[in-house]
């Protein structure tokens, strides 16, 4: 952790769960390391921030509309609460994407804080270099925000025990991971970065 860091948590919501509406299979393995990552993070005063899907009833995301997806995380929604067993800390940035009607927001660099500010922004103010991140979906959301990270220039290691894709066509995930690392970004799991220091 060479340059001040910060941790990135992709759409941990109830919703893309087991039991969730756009369940991504064992999704909720990904909650303990991020849960431990979390706590490490705040051990060394580093931020943590939280994109969520967040989206209106009526979406062009969404099949009815035009989209590709059953409707998910819809805005104020239990579907779009964070998972209930995820300890985010007090202060966690939240960032809300996919907000209008008319847009996927799959990258959380696309999303805004409820400050209005994007996650570019905030990262820059927090003099933030290299971002660490897990979440959900591997294949979507984590792809999307790690690309548009590296686009940003910013350094990027993603925790391979705590993502998990949608795998709409068998081997999604694998090309996620592939694009992410012809895109620059580095891989670790959680215990490689924390268990040294527990
Ligand atoms: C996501 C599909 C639709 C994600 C969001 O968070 O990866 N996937 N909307
Ligand atoms: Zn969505």
């Amino acid at each position: 952790m060479e340059q001040r860091s910060a941790l990135l948590i992709v759409d941990l919501q109830n919703d893309f769960c087991p039991g969730g509406s756009l369940p991504v299979a064992e999704g909720d393995r990904v909650v303990e390391p991020l849960n431990l990552a979390i706590q490490f993070f705040v051990s060394q005063e580093l931020p943590v921030l939280a994109s969520r899907d967040w989206h209106p009833a009526r979406s062009g995301h969404f099949k009815d509309y035009g989209g590709i997806w059953p409707p998910h995380c819809i805005q104020g929604s239990n579907g779009a609460d964070f998972h209930a067993d995820l300890l985010l800390p007090d202060g966690a940035v939240i960032i809300s994407k996919g907000i209008e009607p008319g847009s996927d927001g799959y990258s959380a660099f696309d999303g805004k804080s409820a400050d209005g500010r994007t996650l570019q922004d905030i990262l820059s103010s927090l003099q933030v270099r290299h971002i660490f991140v897990g979440g959900l979906a591997t294949d979507y959301c984590v792809q999307a925000s790690v690309l548009g990270a590296r686009r940003a220039g910013f350094d990027v290691t993603v925790f391979t025990d705590a993502i998990a894709g949608v795998n709409i066509a068998p081997g999604d995930s694998e090309q996620a991971l592939e694009k992410m690392g012809s895109a620059g970004a580095r891989f670790c799991t959680v215990d490689d970065l924390v268990g040294t220091a527990r």
